[in-house]
């Protein structure tokens, strides 16, 4: 078990959240709870709705880790583009992350991270801070006792390799044919998550290329042995599915000495044109910045001039991942977060019982029905005759809607009374049919795309991070069955399908796994709502073993927590860590959704939000509770800890907004047939 910053060694139970939640423990319990509640209400309240953009949306910082301010710093100092003033302000950001043993980790309170501490480290050596120093030495100490350089993901390898401080041949292999495989073939592009794809695409070029750029230091300091690791250990037997894909990569090597150039060129041709044609309007790929950072490079490789408009959109759009700090620091997204916040805004600010047809409602919602994307994207592969009608999280990111975001600003949309109640159910007729024409074959649902459940590409050596694929989870399929009782559509079969498939995937403590949010507070807190909108009774077998989970791992303070380590070690830390505001409202929105309103549960967990809110109305959330990809990436969502308190309390002060609606079966806006 690994130390962490906050002195937690990995007992049963962490220490309670540091500062924050202490210093703000003041206010008097002796109010009572629905009286505590009502006050935080309107206090959140009045923050949140001073938080809106005048064109109607909400985003709040999408925090990860910084190997993304690393890589971008590396890019710069690839295409020869660094400047000094950039540097220095994201040199800041990264020595602020640094924790006291020299490390970086890839979320607060999180062990040391190798990959992220030696691209933490290249890239601050690249803004000058010398070796020798000593916050450098503590990191390339800690590097070279974990293993080096060699030890670190397939991404951070491709890193160095573009400054030959690694050799490309010494790299997985992924050649740039894979865009030619067509989309039957076991390991063509459309079998990998949408994210992985577009990152992927990218790096065949890379790959392809093997370019290396003069290394304005060495780096020797990060091998264990300056002589560098020998070949990697024996080859898996080639009956099991690692010695398979071993020897494909083995033969992929190969075919790198002897592909034809002309193939090779034709390959990366079409793989650019791929690429070019998915860039969206304002310059960026897929709303996200690893993918963004992977197509510059190829593209440049290519021989496309920074000068180029795609090159300089794309570069420009670079730009707008940047959150720069009072402090003079600059942190980069990862991605950006304005529809997502804007329903879930839209969501507590109707639960907290702001008028339907508030102004800023209305504006929200104004804003979010132009989002709506209405033109296929890479979904259409699997689902080429579906028409389109989904939103993406992201300010540009037609081609990729997802249906979390879809179901969650459907479900936004209703709690709105708009002028033009034609336009929105309309709007929302479209979102409904896009998300049911995009069930997965079990009855499921997935992030991004239908049946996206292939077990090759997690095989390759090359994807050693991350997920690279998008199966069906909880938690969106949760959100698509609530947003469908919502509209009406509780005893559809489509539905039923999907409530069975819920059921199934309970696990045996009563709580549900969080593939994007941490974790089964997460996902019990999205399912259980989910499952009584659909008409489940309080007292279903599912939702009293749910309640009684929840009930089981209440914090003594009242709140609830889980620790990012129950990815890794479920049997510590399912449901367990330091209480956060955001994991404290999930479950009690599960509870208040199972009818637990008069539970010592309920009140003691909302005398806990209520108690830890700060004077100006918002909640502190050093945390992590946020999901990219288990364990690999975490989100700190800066507006998790202001909207889904808000809900909770909303709801417990005034009861389920769907108590009368959902569980009626009047098919609303749904555009039948298809
Ligand atoms: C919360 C539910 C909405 N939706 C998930 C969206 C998450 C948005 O944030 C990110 C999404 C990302 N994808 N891929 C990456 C990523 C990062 C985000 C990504 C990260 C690292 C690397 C490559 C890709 F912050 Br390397 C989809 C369901």
């Amino acid at each position: 078990m690994t130390a962490t910053t906050d002195g937690s060694t990995g007992a049963t139970l962490p220490p309670r959240a540091a500062a924050t939640t202490e210093t703000v423990l003041t206010t008097p319990e002796a109010a009572g709870a629905p009286q505590a509640a009502a006050d935080a209400v309107r206090r959140a309240t009045d923050f949140l709705l001073a938080r809106q953009d005048a064109e109607g949306w909400w985003k709040g910082d999408l925090e990860t880790n910084v190997t993304m301010d690393a890589e971008d710093l590396l890019l710069r100092q690839f295409l020869g583009i660094s400047d000094e003033a950039t540097t220095r302000a994201a040199a800041l950001f990264i020595r602020g992350e640094q924790r006291e043993d020299g490390t970086w980790a890839t979320f607060y309170g999180g062990p040391g991270d190798l990959s992220a501490t030696i691209e933490a480290y290249v890239a601050l050596r690249l803004a000058g801070d010398a070796p020798d120093d000593p916050h450098m030495a503590r990191a390339s100490a800690w590097i070279r006792a974990q293993g080096g350089i060699a030890a670190s993901r397939v991404f951070t390898r491709i890193w160095l390799a573009l400054f030959g401080w690694w050799k490309w041949e010494d790299l997985p292999e992924l050649p740039p044919e894979l865009i030619w495989f067509p989309s039957w073939l076991p390991l063509n592009i459309y079998d990998f998550g949408c994210w992985a794809r577009q990152t992927i695409v990218p790096l065949t070029i890379v790959s392809a290329k093997r370019p290396v750029r003069p290394a304005p230091f060495p780096l020797d300091e990060l091998h264990p042995d300056p002589d560098r690791p020998g070949p990697p250990g024996p080859l898996a037997p080639a009956t099991s599915w690692d010695g398979v894909f071993q020897r494909l990569d083995r033969a992929l090597h190969a075919f790198h000495k002897v592909a034809p150039k002309r193939v090779r060129r034709a390959a990366m041709n079409t793989a650019a044109r791929w690429i070019i044609e998915r860039q969206e309007n304002d310059g960026c790929w897929g709303g996200i910045q690893p993918p963004a950072v992977y197509s510059i490079i190829a593209l440049h490789l290519l021989g496309y001039d920074l000068n180029h408009p795609v090159m300089r959109a794309g570069l420009q759009s670079l730009d707008r991942f940047a959150v720069w700090r009072e402090d003079g620091a600059r942190m980069i997204e990862a991605c950006q977060s304005p529809v997502w916040d804007t329903c879930l805004a839209t969501i507590a600010l109707a639960d907290a019982g702001l008028p339907a047809d508030h102004p800023q409602l209305v504006k929200a919602a104004d804003w979010m029905l132009g989002e709506q994307v209405v033109r296929p994207g890479d979904w259409a592969v699997r689902r080429p005759g579906l028409p389109p009608g989904g939103w993406a999280f992201e300010f540009h990111n037609d081609n990729y809607p997802d249906i979390d975001d879809t179901a969650e600003v459907v479900l936004a949309l209703r709690r709105v009374r708009h002028h033009d109640p034609e336009r929105v159910d309309k709007a929302i007729g479209r979102g409904v049919r896009w998300n049911l024409g995009m069930q997965s074959r079990n009855g499921a649902w997935g992030a991004f795309d239908v049946d996206n459940t292939s077990p090759f590409p997690n095989r390759l050596p090359f994807c050693d991070f991350g997920e690279v694929i998008d199966p069906p989870s909880a938690d969106v399929t949760a959100h698509v069955v609530e947003m469908l009782a919502v509209e009406g559509l509780s005893h559809d079969p489509r539905t039923r399908r999907g409530i069975q498939w819920l059921l199934t995937e309970q696990e045996p403590d009563g709580s549900w796994f969080g593939r994007w949010g941490v974790n089964y507070l997460y996902g019990t807190g999205s399912v259980v709502p989910a499952l009584t909108a659909a008409g489940l009774p309080g007292s279903h077998p599912a939702i009293r073993r749910a309640v009684a989970w929840l009930k089981s791992v209440q914090n003594d303070d009242g709140g609830w927590g889980e620790d990012l380590r129950s990815y890794q070690d479920v049997g510590q830390w399912r449901g367990r860590g330091a209480s956060t505001a955001s994991q404290t409202a999930w479950a009690l929105m599960a509870l208040l959704a199972a009818g637990e309103k008069e539970s010592k549960a309920v009140e003691r967990g909302v005398q806990w939000l209520a108690a830890t809110q700060r004077e100006d109305g918002s909640w502190d959330e050093p945390y992590f509770t946020g999901t990219g990809f288990p364990w690999d990436f975490s989100i700190n969502y800066h507006l998790y800890r202001q909207v889904f308190p808000l809900t909770a309390l909303g709801r417990y002060v005034h009861g389920d907004p769907f108590a009368d609606k959902a569980r009626g079966d009047r098919p609303r806006a749904e555009a039948k047939g298809s």
